[in-house]
């Protein structure tokens, strides 16, 4: 299974695996409050002392935490560790107002990177590989993580970031890429222009680690005929350390959670109820190991089931599917978190009013992403009203607040449909959620 594969802890017993969450949560939970004000408050508010919290038994007590508490502690609140003792910092792929921060010490970093290590390997990945990482650099987890992974696995690595597919051809026919790295809709978009290329026989990848957005099977099917691999898939979100959180293996069923780093639970988004194994509901996660940024109970709003049915591949930490969708109103388009709020942000600072509607849809593989805004009465009577410029001005206010293309449809006022109940903002054609 490759030079890396941890098999000692990756098909450890259950009862092992649960003493290990026990002793690390109880551990965990006395540092957070000896070294997060923001956490002892909200363990005090509930009347808990760490004493409290004696196995996994008791992890029902603590409180959630969820992304709005993250930003109300931006960007030091719960950090558990001096700054001197951190050596990075990585960020969600939001652009604006959304930005939540994470921090690392060396030790967060070794183990992320062991967490992306297992995921190659579970990938098929050796120090024979070559690695072709084009995940963005940066602030972006993608890149860091899957980088890290694949020199802790020994294999060549080749950071290529995202971006310039000629550039990113080229290298994988003359360097030998065996195993690719990126989301999968760049997958889809790279396979398309090495077939257009003619280049398909002189490409030598045999698998690909695909995630940090939703992807359907057929999509999974189409990828690995275009490209004559095997893909895999890699879940992961910033606040909890970012890809490599969980990962498919050969079966490729379902992603297994790193257990001896994460506590997974299932809860009823609606009423904070922890859900029995086997049953839809919101995946929250509880680090158990980590030093500079260790969440407790951290709420993901990515809907889930988790299951402990044996594995064909030898590993018995626990498989959760792809997510099935989002409790919140995020949507990930082209890979960047977009809220439906920032957009109407854009609107409303242009003089429109908050009556839009997002489309996406998915060609060939490509999001795309149109905004209709209703154009308002006053508008619509003004003669002098120049609807192009005011087109290209709110793209290039969607630009700059999403950082990624949106197009722009202005239509007349009152012609979209009005809700008693919540607005219907979004209108995702893209049928990437299953199940
Ligand atoms: O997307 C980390 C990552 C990078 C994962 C590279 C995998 C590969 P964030 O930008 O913080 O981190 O976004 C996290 O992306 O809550 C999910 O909603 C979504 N997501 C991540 N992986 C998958 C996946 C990275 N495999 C958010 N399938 C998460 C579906 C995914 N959605």
């Amino acid at each position: 299974m490759g030079n890396y594969f941890q098999e000692e802890i990756e098909c450890a017993s259950q009862e092992q695996i649960r003493a290990w969450q026990n002793e690390r949560l109880v551990k965990q939970v006395k540092y957070v409050y000896d070294n997060v004000p923001y956490y002892r408050t909200r363990m005090q508010n509930k009347g808990l002392e760490p004493g409290d919290i004696k196995s996994i038994e008791d992890l029902h007590k603590l409180p959630f935490l969820t992304k709005d508490d993250l930003r109300d502690a931006y960007p030091y609140g719960l950090l558990a560790r001096p700054l001197s003792d951190c050596v990075r910092i990585q960020s969600t792929s939001g652009t604006t107002g959304r930005r939540v921060v994470a921090f690392y010490t060396q030790h967060d970093i070794d183990l992320w990177d062991e967490c992306c290590a297992r995921a190659i390997v579970a990938a098929g990945g050796s120090n024979e590989d070559v690695v072709h990482v084009c995940y963005g650099y940066g602030l972006f987890t993608g890149g860091p993580g899957l980088n890290g992974g694949s020199h802790k696995v020994g294999s060549l690595t080749l950071p290529m970031s995202s971006g310039n597919t000629d550039r990113q051809i080229q290298f994988m026919t003359d360097l030998g890429s065996t195993i690719l790295c990126c989301t999968p809709s760049y997958a889809a978009y790279l396979a398309e222009s090495i077939h257009e290329q003619g280049v398909r026989d002189k490409i030598k990848l045999k698998a690909g680690i695909f995630g940090a957005e939703a992807w359907t099977e057929e999509m999974r099917h189409d990828i690995e005929e275009a490209l004559g691999i095997k893909a895999y898939d890699i879940y992961g979100l910033t606040e909890i350390s970012g890809p490599g959180v969980s990962f498919e293996c050969s079966e490729q069923t379902g992603m297994h959670i790193n257990e001896d780093h994460f506590i997974a639970e299932i809860i009823d988004p609606a009423t904070g109820e922890v859900l029995p194994e086997g049953e839809k509901g919101e995946l929250v996660f509880t680090c158990i190991t980590k030093e500079a940024f260790p969440l407790l109970r951290y709420r993901t709003r990515d809907i889930c089931v988790l299951s402990r049915k044996k594995c064909s591949c030898g590993r018995t930490h626990v498989k959760m599917t792809k997510p099935l969708g989002r409790s919140d109103d995020m949507l990930i388009v082209k890979g960047v978190n977009v809220f439906p709020s920032q957009i109407e942000t854009v609107l409303i600072n242009q003089g429109f009013a908050a009556n839009y509607q997002i489309i996406v849809s998915r060609q060939k593989n490509n999001d795309n992403i149109e905004v209709q805004v209703e154009l308002t009465p006053a508008m619509a009577a003004d003669d002098s009203f120049n609807k192009e410029l005011a087109t290209k001005k709110l793209v290039a206010g969607l630009k700059s607040m999403l950082g990624i293309l949106a197009e722009v449809t202005l239509v007349e006022p009152k012609s979209i449909t009005r809700s008693e109940g919540k607005a219907v903002r979004v209108v995702d054609k893209r049928n990437l959620y299953q199940g």
